[in-house]
């Protein structure tokens, strides 16, 4: 398999885009598709690397963020992308790891070129796993960021009591991955703390907020939530502090988004995680700039790290440089 290592992307990249004149010239007239998951200050981010990237290498950008998560609205906006026949390459964030894969066959059918970013289709593994079609995946290590997640939690109750974990849909390969890191942990390094269960929001932070309030309604011995990306984090905040419960009941954000970082300020949440969407949007069309020009030993997987944020490192400019920056 053609492995990823931090390094080795870097090392692509270097080689693929060592000489910028000449390949700015090869990319004249090539047309990117840009579709993440939803709008969010995730992919809000990633759009500003996505862009970046472009504008160094004079690429066109084609960019439709859906108002919402799911197939449903992503599936359509995919096949007019398609239809209008001029993009060339597709940086998407795949919705679902499986529903997504026969309407991103008919895109590659058409011609685009496909790279995952931030969520993967089938396994991941598109050097021997069930879906290779894609040019790579570049985005988190999510079971890792759940393990993370998970041993912070623990740390901030103390190793023992029963936690909670708000999710957003199944089959999304980044927070599917989370929720699995997180439960291995739980599972095998703390005997004395249960997952008592999990709730998926379909990305929305109200009915976040509502299963949270429910939740510690019906386990008043609650010591933690863990919130898996930006609106199940936000909602598990401001259901604890609603209850009047801030500090009481450990929170761990993953997204490092203005609201999570202020909740972490406040005592409320014990740890953020934040992945790094400028790096995944930017290395994607990088990745698809290489590709134009020649390039074949692209890795089909790039995992781009994390800060992991908490009162300590908070105000430290090498950190706090990872806090999701949304234009206003
Ligand atoms: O956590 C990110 C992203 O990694 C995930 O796939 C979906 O939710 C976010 O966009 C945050 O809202």
């Amino acid at each position: 398999m053609r492995k990823l290592t931090k390094l080795g992307a870097v090392a692509a990249l270097t080689v693929a885009l060592s000489s910028g004149a000449a390949l700015s010239q090869e990319m004249d007239g090539i047309t990117i598709g840009f579709l993440p998951g939803v709008v969010d200050p995730f992919y809000q981010v990633m759009e500003l690397g996505v862009n970046a990237a472009a504008a160094e290498l004079g690429i066109t950008v084609i960019t439709q963020i859906p108002p919402t998560w799911g197939v449903e609205v992503q599936t359509p906006i995919l096949d007019a992308m398609v239809a209008r026949g001029d993009i060339d390459y597709l940086v998407i964030a795949p919705t679902d790891k499986d529903q997504m894969v026969g309407p991103l066959q008919n895109a590659l059918e058409a011609g685009i070129k496909i790279i995952t970013v931030d969520t993967f289709l089938g396994d991941g593994d598109y050097a021997d796993g069930p879906v290779t079609f894609p040019l790579s995946y570049i985005g988190s290590d999510n079971v890792e960021g759940g393990r993370i997640s998970a041993r912070g939690l623990a740390k901030a109750i103390g190793g023992e009591g029963k936690v909670y974990i708000n999710s957003t849909n199944p089959n999304v390969s980044s927070v599917e991955g989370r929720a699995i890191g997180f439960n291995e942990v739980m599972d095998n390094e703390y005997p004395d703390i249960e997952v008592i269960g999990l709730d998926f929001n379909l990305d929305d932070m109200n009915t976040a907020v509502q299963q949270t309030a429910a939740t510690l309604e019906r386990v008043p011995d609650l010591a933690g939530v863990f919130g898996t990306n930006v609106f199940s984090a936000q909602g598990a905040g401001t259901a604890v502090v609603n209850a009047g419960l801030g500090g009481a009941v450990q929170v761990v954000a993953y997204d490092a988004t203005k609201f999570a970082i202020e909740q972490l300020r406040e005592g409320v949440v014990s740890l953020v995680l934040a992945q790094k969407p400028f790096d995944m949007g930017y290395l994607a069309v990088s990745f698809a700039a290489a590709d134009a020009a020649g390039v074949t030993s692209l890795p089909v997987r790039v995992e781009t790290g994390f800060a992991i944020i908490d009162i300590d490192n908070v105000d430290d400019p090498e950190v706090a440089r990872f806090i999701y920056q949304v234009p206003e």
